[in-house]
C-alpha cells in the first residue's frame, strides 16, 4: 500500500472537512449551510488543489536541481476530460475525501457531475496525449506537454428534431475559475507574424515588422499515481501586446483600436474541429491562415520556453539534444523545426550545418494517420506572407538537405526527388509538414504494428529507402488504466484487487498482473461477481439515459456500442445498415421464431466535422432509424438504437464499463490505431472489429477465440478499389441482402428517402470504403456473436480473458517504449 507519498495537506477526514469549509468561507466568500452541489464541489476541488499544488512546487524544484533530460510533448490537443475524481485517486485520497464530503452532507457522485469536460481536443490523437501525461507524471519521468488554452472546445452537439447534428460552442471556462490550471501571467513571450526577413551575407536573416503578440502560460498539474511526481501541462493563451492602439483610440477610430486586440485574442479562442477531414479544402482561407496562426504561435512560445530552460543550466548549444527531446504529435506542431533553425541560426549564431544537427538529434515525430485527406499541407504563398523566415529554412532544408543527399544517393532520379520535395509543385505550391517533420528529426514512429508499417510502404516509402529502416519504428498505442479500469469501472477494480490479493496502488502501475485472474475463468463463484458487475454497469448506464434522454433502457438485452468520431473509414454507416438488416429479418420472423432471439440494444455516440456532410448524414440516418425501430411493438424487446448525444469522455467513462460487445469496424489499412478498443477490452467487453490497428495486437493479445474478427485484409483494400474503379459491379449482385436495405431506406422506411441518397450512393457508385465487400462477413460476425452469447458461462469466461490479458495495452508501457527507445529520459523521482 502506497504510503511514502501521503505527505499531503490533507490526510484524514477532519483535515478535509477543514479544509473544504474553510475554502467555503473564504475562497468562495460562501456560508457553510447555504452551499448547493456547484459551491461544494468548487470547495472541494480547490482543496485537493493545494494539495496538488505543493506536490508540484515540489516536482519542479526538485527537476531544476537536479537538471535531467527532459522530454516535451507537443501536442495541438489534450483531452483531459475531468479531474477532481483523477487527481483525488492519484493522490491516494479518494476514502477521505468521499467521507469528509458525506460528512458534510453531500453525495460524491454529485460533486463529480459537477464538474465541466476539459475538451480540448477532437478525439483519439487528443486522448492519448492525455494517457500519456497521466503515466509520464505516475512513472516518474520529466515530462512537460504543451498546448493552446483554448477559451472553446470540441463544440457541443445537439440533434435537431429531424436528427442533423447541431453545434454549438463549448465555453468550458465561462462557470468562473478554473481550480486545475495556475495562471503565469509572468510567464509569456513575444510572438511575430507576417512582417519582413531580409537575409544577411553571415547566414543569418532579419525577420521584423508585422504583428506581435503575446503568449502568456497557464499551467496545468498532473499528478503522477500514488507519487508525489507532478509534472506539467503548459497551455498558451494569446493576448494583445500592448492593451489596443492608443492613437486610433484618441483619433476616435475605436474600431481599429480594439481591432488589433481582437486578432490577437483571437488566436487561442477556439479547437479546431476537423478530424481527418480535408483541412484543407473545407475551411475558408482566413479559417486557414488562423490555424497555421495557432501552430506558429504555440509551437514559437513553447520552443522560447524550452530554450530558456536549458540555457539556465549554462550549457553549451551543442549539448542541447542531451538535454531535450521533443516530440511531435503529429504533423501540426512541425514547424517546430524552422523555428528552432531559426532560434540557432539567427538568434544564437551557431552555423547552419550545426543547428541542423542539433534539431535532427532533437525532435521525433509520431504519425496518427495514412489517410491522405488527413495529411497538412500549406499554400506557399500563405506560410510566405505569415512565417517569411520560415519559408526560408524550409526551401535551405530542400536545397542543402533534401536535393544534394537524394541526388547522390539516386543519381537522375527526378521523379524521386520531386516525389520526396518538402515542396508539392501545383497552384499553389504546398509545403508537405509530412516530409518536413520526417527529414527533420531522429525517429519517426507510428502507433500500431500494421500502421507503422504502413506508414513505411506507403506515405514515407521514399524516405525509408532513403534513410534506411532504422529511423522509423513502432510505439503501440496505450490507455491509462486509472482513468479507464479504476475510475470508471470502480467495482471490477475492487474485484480484481480482492481476487489478486494486492493492493490497486501496485496493480493499476503494473497491468501485466492482471494475468492473475486469468485462473479464476475456471471459478464459477468469481463468474458471478464479475458478472453482476456488468450488470450494474449496464443499470448505470441506463440510469443515465433515463435521467439525461428520458429514455428507458432494457439492461437484460446484449450491450453493443460503437462510440468514435463519425467519419466514412470508422463505417458507423456499415453499422447502421446492420442494424436495419437485423430489424428487417426480425420482421420476417414468426412469433415462436422471435422467442429464441436474444434482444440486442445498440448505442451510438460521436461528433461530425461540422463540415463534414456525408457523417451528418450518416448521423441523421441512425436517429431516423432508430425512431422507427425503437417504436415498432414486433420488435421492441429485442432490438432498440440509441444514438446518445454529445459524445465526451465523461461519457465515455460510463458508456465503457457496461458494453457486452463494442465495434472497431474500419476499412482495413484505415484505423492508425484506435485507443478505445483498448479500453472496452480491459473492461471485459469483446471486440467485435475488422483486421486493422490496434485490433490485431489486442487479439494476439487476448486470443483470437475471444474477438470477432471479419472482412477484408489490408493487401486485399487496394486491389478491390481498384475493381471498384474499373469494374464496377452492381451491389445487388455483390451482395443482395445488402442492396435490399439501401432499397428500403430509399423508399422512405425511415423519413424522406430522397434525403440519405448522397450517402448511399457513397456505396453504390464507388465505395471507396468497401462496405458492400464487407457487409456479409460482418452479418457473420454479428450472428457468431449470438451464437457465442448463448453460452453464458462460456461468455463470461472470454471476458474475464479478456481483461486480463489486456496487460500490454497501459499507457505506462508505451510511454516508457518512448522514454527508452527514443528520448533516452530516466525516472526522476521527489522523495
Ligand atoms: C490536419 C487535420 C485535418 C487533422 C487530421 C487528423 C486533424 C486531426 C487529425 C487527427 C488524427 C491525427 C487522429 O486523431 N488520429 C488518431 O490517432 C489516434 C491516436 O494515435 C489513433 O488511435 C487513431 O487510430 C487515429 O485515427
Amino acid at each position: 500500500v502506497w504510503k511514502e507519498g501521503s505527505r499531503s495537506v490533507n490526510t484524514d477526514v477532519s483535515s478535509v472537512t477543514k479544509s473544504i469549509v474553510n475554502h467555503v468561507q473564504t475562497s468562495l466568500a460562501r456560508q457553510a449551510y447555504n452551499l448547493d452541489n456547484l459551491g461544494a464541489y468548487q470547495a472541494a476541488a480547490l482543496s485537493v488543489r493545494d494539495d496538488l499544488i505543493l506536490n508540484w512546487n515540489e516536482t519542479q524544484m526538485h527537476y531544476t536541481r537536479k537538471a535531467p533530460k527532459r522530454a516535451y510533448y507537443l501536442s495541438l490537443e489534450f483531452l483531459m476530460g475531468r479531474t477532481f475524481d483523477n487527481a483525488l485517486l492519484n493522490l491516494g485520497l479518494k476514502d477521505q475525501y468521499r467521507e469528509g464530503v458525506t460528512k458534510l452532507g453531500f453525495n460524491m457522485e454529485d460533486l463529480l457531475e459537477q464538474e465541466r469536460d476539459a475538451a480540448l481536443g477532437n478525439g483519439g490523437l487528443g486522448r492519448l496525449a492525455a494517457c500519456y501525461l497521466d503515466s509520464s507524471a505516475s512513472q516518474e519521468l520529466p515530462v512537460w506537454g504543451y498546448g493552446l488554452r483554448y477559451q472553446y472546445g470540441i463544440f457541443q452537439q445537439l440533434i435537431s428534431p429531424e436528427g442533423q447534428q447541431l453545434e454549438q460552442p463549448d465555453p468550458w471556462l465561462a462557470g468562473g475559475e478554473n481550480p486545475w490550471e495556475l495562471p503565469r501571467l509572468d510567464v509569456s513571450y513575444e510572438v511575430r507574424f507576417y512582417g519582413t526577413a531580409e537575409r544577411l551575407p553571415d547566414g543569418r536573416a532579419l525577420w521584423q515588422g508585422g504583428q506581435e503578440v503575446l503568449a502568456v502560460a497557464y499551467d496545468v498539474m498532473v499528478p503522477g499515481c500514488y507519487t508525489k511526481n507532478t509534472n506539467n501541462l503548459r497551455l498558451w493563451e494569446s493576448k494583445p501586446k500592448r492593451g489596443f492602439d492608443l492613437n486610433s483610440f484618441n483619433a476616435g477610430d475605436y474600431e481599429h483600436a480594439v481591432e488589433s486586440s481582437n486578432s490577437a485574442a483571437a488566436i487561442t479562442s477556439v479547437l479546431y474541429p476537423n478530424d481527418h477531414t480535408c483541412a484543407q479544402s473545407s475551411i475558408s482561407t482566413l479559417g486557414k491562415e488562423l490555424r497555421l496562426k495557432q501552430q506558429y504561435f504555440w509551437t514559437a512560445a513553447s520552443l522560447a520556453d524550452i530554450v530558456r530552460r536549458f540555457k539556465n543550466i549554462g550549457k553549451p548549444f551543442s549539448e542541447f539534444p542531451d538535454y531535450v527531446a521533443i516530440q511531435l504529435n503529429d504533423t501540426h506542431p512541425t514547424l517546430a523545426i524552422p523555428e528552432l533553425m531559426r532560434i540557432l541560426i539567427d538568434e544564437e549564431e551557431i552555423p547552419w550545418g550545426k543547428a541542423w544537427d542539433i534539431v535532427t538529434n532533437t525532435v521525433f515525430y509520431t504519425n496518427h494517420t495514412v489517410l491522405p485527406e488527413a495529411l497538412e499541407k500549406w499554400p506557399v504563398p500563405l506560410m510566405e506572407h505569415l512565417l517569411p523566415r520560415h519559408m526560408q529554412i524550409i526551401y535551405d532544408i530542400n536545397l542543402y538537405v533534401v536535393e544534394p543527399s537524394v541526388e547522390k544517393k539516386f543519381p537522375g532520379d527526378r521523379d524521386r526527388l520531386a516525389r520526396m520535395s518538402l515542396i508539392e509543385e501545383g497552384f499553389p505550391k504546398q509545403v508537405r509538414m509530412a516530409h518536413l517533420a520526417c527529414i527533420g528529426n531522429r525517429k519517426v514512429n507510428g502507433v500500431a504494428e500494421l500502421h507503422s508499417d504502413l506508414v513505411k510502404t506507403t506515405i514515407l516509402k521514399d524516405f525509408v529507402e532513403f534513410e534506411g529502416q532504422s529511423k522509423f519504428s513502432n510505439v503501440t498505442n496505450g490507455i491509462t488504466p486509472r482513468r479507464w479500469l479504476d475510475q470508471c469501472n470502480p467495482e471490477l477494480s475492487a474485484l480484481i484487487s480482492k481476487t489478486l490479493k494486492v493492493d490497486k496502488s501496485v496493480w493499476l502501475k503494473d497491468l501485466d498482473m492482471l494475468k492473475g485472474l486469468l485462473p479464476y475463468a475456471e471459478d464459477a463463484e468469481f463468474r458471478k461477481e464479475w458478472a453482476a458487475i456488468k450488470q450494474r454497469n449496464k443499470e448505470r448506464l441506463a440510469h443515465h439515459v433515463e435521467t439525461t434522454l428520458g429514455l428507458t433502457v432494457n439492461t437484460n438485452a446484449m450491450f453493443d456500442v460503437q462510440i468514435k468520431r463519425l467519419h466514412e473509414y470508422k463505417r458507423q454507416t456499415l453499422n447502421i445498415l446492420g442494424v436495419i438488416h437485423r430489424y428487417l429479418t426480425l420482421k420476417q420472423m414468426s412469433a415462436a421464431e422471435r422467442k429464441k432471439v436474444n434482444p440486442r440494444v445498440v448505442f451510438f455516440a460521436g461528433k461530425a466535422a461540422p463540415g463534414y456532410y456525408i457523417a451528418k448524414l450518416t448521423i441523421r440516418l441512425i436517429v431516423n432509424a432508430a425512431r422507427i425501430i425503437n417504436a415498432d411493438p414486433d420488435t421492441r424487446n429485442l432490438l432498440t438504437v440509441y444514438f446518445l448525444p454529445d459524445y465526451s469522455v465523461s461519457l465515455a467513462e460510463v458508456l465503457i464499463p457496461s458494453s457486452d460487445i463494442s465495434q472497431h469496424i474500419s476499412t482495413a489499412g484505415t484505423e492508425a490505431s484506435g485507443t478505445s478498443n483498448m479500453k472496452f477490452c480491459l473492461n471485459g467487453g469483446l471486440l467485435v472489429g475488422t483486421v486493422d490497428g490496434a485490433n490485431i495486437e489486442i487479439a494476439e493479445a487476448v486470443g483470437e477465440n475471444n474477438v470477432f474478427f471479419f472482412g477484408h485484409l489490408t493487401p486485399a483494400v487496394e486491389d478491390l478499389r481498384y475493381q471498384h474503379m474499373y469494374h464496377p459491379v452492381p451491389v445487388e449482385e455483390k451482395c443482395p441482402a445488402l442492396a435490399k436495405v439501401l432499397d428500403k431506406i430509399s423508399g422512405g422506411m425511415f423519413g424522406d428517402g430522397g434525403v440519405y441518397e448522397p450517402l448511399l450512393n457513397t456505396i453504390r457508385q464507388n465505395d471507396y470504403y468497401l462496405i458492400t465487400e464487407d457487409f456479409d462477413s460482418y452479418i457473420g460476425a454479428l450472428e457468431m456473436v449470438d451464437q457465442a452469447y448463448l453460452d453464458k458461462e462460456e461468455w463470461i469466461k472470454k471476458s474475464i480473458r479478456t481483461t486480463a490479458n489486456m496487460g500490454k495495452f497501459s499507457s505506462d508501457r508505451a510511454i516508457l517504449e518512448y522514454a527508452e527507445s527514443f528520448w533516452s529520459i530516466e525516472p526522476v523521482k521527489v522523495t
